[in-house]
C-alpha cells in the first residue's frame, strides 16, 4: 500500500492497543484512573471504527471503479441493536482487543455491556434488514442499506404494576460512535406546495412542482463489516434538517416565530419511530417520513449515476435494484418517475420501463390492518406531484385490467389502487406490486397465501413476478457471537468454518450419539441458563433454576401470536400442582417478553395478565419447586443475545395463515431449543428440515381456519375440556385480579367469543397434549439432548446467508465483490 495524503494512513493492525490509549486520553481526554466504562467503551468503537472506515473507502472504490451492479434496501426501520462486539468478531479482532484492554483491567464483555442498542425498529421486519445487512457484507454483495436516523427509537419499556410504561429512547445521547455524517451529500426534499404547466422551446408540455416547502435530508453512514472478509458495506441514515432557506425567511418576513416552527416541522421528521408493528394509524407525520426516505434515496442512487455514468438513463436499470421493505417505501415507485420525467425528461414509457425493472417488493403480512393506505386528499396536500404520477400509473394499469377481464367494473374497482368511498385512498401495497419486477413472501406458506388470497388477481396477471424467499437470521449475531460457548464446542467437533458456510453445520449430525458430546453440550446449555437466570433475578427480582426446563416466547406482544394461549397453559399448570396432580410435570421456567403498540388495548391488557399470573404463582411456596414465571422488561435485540442460548423450549404459538415467517423461532433452533409451535410462517420449514419427531406440533391448520370458524362455539368447548373449564374459573373468579376487579373480563370475553378472530379456545387442548409430550421428552435426558443437537444441526437453512443468496440470484443479480480474506 502506498502511503500518502490519499490513501490516507495505514492503520497497523499491531497498533490497535495504541489507538485505544491515543483515543482514550486524545480523542476524548480522559486518563486512566476513576473514569468510567463507558469512555472506555467509547475509545474501543472509536479505535475499531478507524479500520472499518478504512475498508469501507476500499469497498465503495471496488464498486465505483469497476461499475458494479448494486442492489440499494430501502426500509423504515434497521434493528441493529449493538455494534461492538459484532464488529470486532467480523474483523476477527478478539485477541488484540483483549489484551488491549487487560492494560485497563477490564475484558471485552464488560465493556460491550456501556453500550446502547441502536432499537431503529420495531421487531421482525426491522431485525430482518439487520441481518440482511450482515449477509450482504458477509457475501461481498453490493448492497448499500437506506433508512432514517431517528432521534429517538423503539420506547424503552418498564413494568409498573404489572402495566407497560413508555419511556422515550434517547439513544444518541452520550454520543454515537459509530456514523460519520456525510453533510456535503445532502439532499432536498420537497412537501405541500402546487403543480404547474409549462412548456418548454420545443413545444414540449411539462409538469413542475412549485411552492414546496423544502427539507435537507442529511446521511449519516454506519459501517457494515462482512464476516473476515475485509468487505465494509454502508447502512446510509437520513437525518431531517432545515434548509438555509427557513433562516431567510426569519430575517426577511418578520415572522421570526412562524419561521421556526416551520424550522420544527422539518426536524420533526426524522424525531421518532412509531411504535406500531400491526396496524397503520394513517399519520400526516408518518408519510412524510416514508416520501423522505425514498426520496432522498433515490436522489442519493441518481446522483451517483449521473456522476458515474453522465445523464443518459437508458442502461440504468442494468446497474441497480431497490428492495422495497414492506409497502412503507413504496412511494418511491412514484419518486423514480418523477425525478426521470420531471427533471431528466424522459418521456413516460422509458421512465415506466426503468422503474418496473429496478423496482422489487417484499410483503410482510396478511393482516388487513396492516395494509397501508393513505387518503388521497393527504397526498394531495403533502404531495401534490406524487399524486398526479400515481393518478398515471393506476390509468394504464386500469386499462391492462380492462384487457385482461373486459367489460368487468367490479374488477377495477377491486384492483385499482384507488379504494373509492367516502375518503378515497391510496393502496399502497398495489402501488408496490404494479410498480416492481418481484413481489416476494417471507416464507412458502405466507407467499402461497398471497397468491391464493390477498393478491390473487394480481397473480393471475403477472405470476411469474411471485415468488418466495423465506427469511434467516445472520449465524454470526445469533450463534457465534451470542453464544460463544456453544460455538466453541460445535468448532472443537466440527471446525470453525460454518461461521462463513453455514450449511456445514449439518455435520454435527454425526455427533448425536457420542454420549461424551452430549455432556459438553448439556454443559453449555446449562452455563448459558445461568447468564439468564443472572438477568432474571436482575431484571425481575425472580428466581429462575438452571435444573429446571426454560420454556421462553419473547416477540411484540399481538393477539395473533397468542401470548395468552401461552399463559392458559401456566396457568393450567398451576391449577394441576393446586390440584396435587403432579405425576409427570416437568419443573419449569417460564419467561416471556415484549413490547405492546402504545395504543394496542387488548395487548396491554395481556402484558398485565401475564405479570398478574406471574405475582401469584411466584409467591406460591406450592408452586415453587414446579412452575416460575417472568415478564423480562424491554425485550430487545440484546436480551434477546442473552436469552436464546439458555432456551430448551421455543414458543412459536401463532394462529396458523397469521404469522408471515417468524425470525425468532430460527434463532432459538439454532442455539438448540426444540420448538413447540403450530403450522404456520416458517414453523413448517423448520419442522420439514429437523424431522417431525424432533418438534411439538398442535393446532388447527391454516386451510382449516375458515371452516373452523363457521361452526365456532368456544363456550361449548370449555364446557367440554374440564382443563379449560379449570383456567377460565380461575380467570374469572378474579383469583389473578384479587383487588381489581372485572380487570381480565375483556380477555376472558375474546376467549368466549364465537367471533374469537385467534381461535384461542379451540387450540388450547391439542396445545396442552403438545405441552405433556415435551414434559415426556425433557424427562428422559439423552433424548432431549439428542433432539437438540439435531435442531441445530438442521438449523442451516435458516441462515440468512442462504436467503441473501437467493435475492441476489433470482431478483437482484449481483456479483461479489473482489475480497481479501483475513482467516
Ligand atoms: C404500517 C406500520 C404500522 C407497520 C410497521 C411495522 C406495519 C408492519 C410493521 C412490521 C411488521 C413486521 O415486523 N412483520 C414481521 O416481519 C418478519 C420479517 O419478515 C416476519 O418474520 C414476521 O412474521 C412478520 O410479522
Amino acid at each position: 500500500v502506498v502511503k500518502g495524503w490519499q490513501e490516507g494512513p495505514v492503520i497497523d493492525e499491531s497498533t490497535l492497543k495504541d489507538d485505544l490509549t491515543r483515543h482514550f486520553y486524545y480523542t476524548l481526554g480522559r486518563d486512566k484512573v476513576g473514569e468510567s466504562q463507558h469512555y472506555l467503551y467509547h475509545a474501543l468503537a472509536l479505535t475499531i471504527r478507524d479500520r472499518l472506515v478504512a475498508r469501507c473507502r476500499e469497498t465503495n472504490q471496488q464498486i465505483k471503479q469497476e461499475k458494479r451492479r448494486k442492489t440499494a434496501y430501502l426500509s423504515l426501520e434497521f434493528l441493529m441493536g449493538r455494534a461492538l462486539g459484532n464488529a470486532v468478531l467480523n474483523l476477527d479482532l478478539d485477541e488484540q482487543v483483549s489484551s488491549a484492554l487487560q492494560e485497563y483491567c477490564t475484558t471485552i464483555e464488560t465493556i460491550e455491556d456501556a453500550e446502547h442498542d441502536a432499537g431503529l425498529g420495531n421487531g421482525g421486519l426491522g431485525r430482518l434488514a439487520a441481518c440482511f445487512l450482515d449477509s450482504c457484507a458477509s457475501l461481498a454483495l453490493p448492497v448499500i442499506g437506506y433508512g432514517l436516523r431517528y432521534e429517538y427509537g423503539m420506547f424503552n419499556q418498564s413494568i409498573k404494576d404489572g402495566n407497560q410504561i413508555e419511556q422515550p429512547d434517547n439513544w444518541l445521547r452520550e454520543g454515537h460512535p459509530w456514523e460519520l455524517s456525510a453533510p456535503e451529500h445532502a439532499k432536498r426534499v420537497k412537501f405541500g406546495g402546487y403543480v404547474q404547466s409549462y412548456t418548454d422551446k420545443f413545444g414540449r408540455e411539462h409538469r413542475q412542482w412549485m411552492g414546496s416547502q423544502d427539507v435537507l435530508a442529511v446521511p449519516y453512514d454506519v459501517p457494515v463489516p462482512g464476516y473476515k472478509n475485509n468487505i465494509v458495506n454502508t447502512l446510509r441514515l437520513w437525518k431531517s434538517e432545515a434548509t438555509d432557506e427557513f433562516n431567510l425567511t426569519e430575517f426577511n418576513a418578520g415572522s421570526y416565530s412562524e419561521a421556526v416552527a416551520q424550522k420544527n416541522l422539518a426536524e420533526q421528521i426524522t424525531m421518532v419511530l412509531y411504535p406500531n408493528d400491526s396496524s397503520e394509524n394513517g399519520k400526516e407525520l408518518r408519510l412524510r417520513q416514508q416520501y423522505f426516505l425514498s426520496s432522498a434515496s433515490i436522489q442519493d442512487v441518481v446522483d451517483q449515476w449521473l456522476s458515474q455514468h453522465g445523464e443518459s438513463f437508458s442502461d440504468f436499470a442494468d446497474f441497480h435494484a431497490f428492495q422495497l421493505n414492506d409497502t412503507h417505501p413504496s412511494i418511491a415507485v412514484a419518486e423514480l418517475m418523477r425525478i426521470l420525467i420531471d427533471d431528466y425528461e424522459l418521456d413516460w414509457n422509458d421512465a415506466w420501463q426503468i422503474t418496473t425493472k429496478t423496482m422489487a417488493y417484499t410483503n410482510h403480512t396478511l393482516l388487513p390492518e396492516a395494509l397501508e393506505k393513505w387518503s388521497v386528499s393527504l397526498f394531495s396536500k403533502l404531495l401534490p406531484r406524487i399524486l398526479e404520477i400515481v393518478y398515471e400509473i393506476n390509468a394504464r394499469f386500469l386499462a391492462q385490467v380492462a384487457q385482461q377481464w373486459p367489460g368487468d367494473v367490479e374488477k377495477q374497482r377491486a384492483l385499482s389502487l384507488i379504494e373509492e368511498g367516502d375518503e378515497p385512498q391510496i393502496r399502497m401495497a398495489y402501488l408496490a406490486i404494479v410498480g416492481s419486477y418481484s413481489v416476494n413472501g417471507v416464507a412458502a406458506l405466507h407467499t402461497e397465501l398471497l397468491k391464493a388470497g390477498l393478491f390473487k388477481e394480481f397473480y393471475a396477471l403477472w405470476p411469474d413476478k411471485f415468488n418466495n424467499k423465506t427469511n434467516g437470521v445472520t449465524p454470526r449475531r445469533w450463534l457465534a457471537h451470542c453464544n460463544p460457548v456453544l460455538s466453541e464446542l460445535i468448532g472443537e467437533k466440527i471446525g470453525h468454518d460454518w461461521v462463513k458456510n453455514f450449511s456445514k453445520i449439518s455435520d454435527l449430525r454425526r455427533f448425536y450419539d457420542d454420549k461424551s458430546f452430549h455432556e459438553q453440550w448439556q454443559n453449555a446449555k446449562r452455563e448459558n441458563k445461568q447468564r439468564l437466570v443472572d438477568l432474571v433475578k436482575a431484571r425481575c427480582d425472580i428466581d429462575f433454576d438452571v435444573s429446571m426446563m426454560f420454556d421462553v416466547q419473547v416477540k411484540r406482544i399481538h393477539e395473533y401470536k397468542r401470548q395468552l394461549l401461552n399463559i392458559l397453559h401456566v396457568i393450567h399448570l398451576y391449577d394441576r400442582i393446586r390440584r396435587g396432580d403432579t405425576q409427570g410435570l416437568v419443573p419449569r421456567c417460564v419467561l416471556l417478553g415484549g413490547k405492546a403498540a402504545p395504543g394496542y388495548y387488548m395487548a396491554k391488557k395481556i402484558i398485565k395478565l401475564i405479570n398478574n399470573v406471574a405475582e401469584v404463582i411466584n409467591k406460591d411456596p406450592q408452586a415453587a419447586p414446579y412452575l416460575r414465571v417472568a415478564f423480562l422488561p424491554n425485550y430487545n435485540v440484546t436480551a434477546m443475545e442473552v436469552i436464546c442460548p439458555a432456551t430448551d423450549l421455543s414458543e412459536q404459538v401463532s394462529t396458523a395463515g397469521k404469522e408471515a415467517s417468524g425470525t425468532g423461532n430460527m434463532k432459538f433452533m439454532m442455539n438448540g431449543a426444540l420448538t413447540i409451535g403450530t403450522l404456520d410462517g416458517a414453523n413448517i420449514e423448520i419442522r420439514d428440515a429437523v424431522g417431525a419427531d424432533n418438534f411439538f406440533l398442535f393446532g388447527a391448520q391454516a386451510h382449516e381456519i375458515d371452516d373452523i370458524k363457521s361452526r365456532y362455539n368456544p363456550e361449548h368447548l370449555i364446557s367440554q375440556n374440564s382443563d379449560l373449564k379449570n383456567v377460565m374459573q380461575l380467570l374469572e373468579s378474579g383469583h389473578f385480579n384479587l383487588f381489581e376487579p372485572c380487570l381480565f373480563d375483556d380477555i376472558t370475553n375474546a376467549i368466549k367469543s364465537p367471533h374469537d378472530p385467534w381461535l384461542v379456545a379451540h387450540d388450547f387442548e391439542s396445545y396442552v397434549a403438545a405441552q405433556k409430550e415435551v414434559d415426556k421428552a425433557y424427562a428422559d435426558r439423552t433424548y432431549w439432548t439428542q433432539m437438540s443437537i439435531l435442531n441445530t444441526a438442521a438449523s442451516g437453512l435458516f441462515s440468512s446467508d442462504r436467503t441473501i443468496s437467493q435475492y441476489s440470484e433470482d431478483i437482484w443479480h449481483l456479483e461479489p465483490l473482489n475480497i481479501s480474506e483475513t482467516d
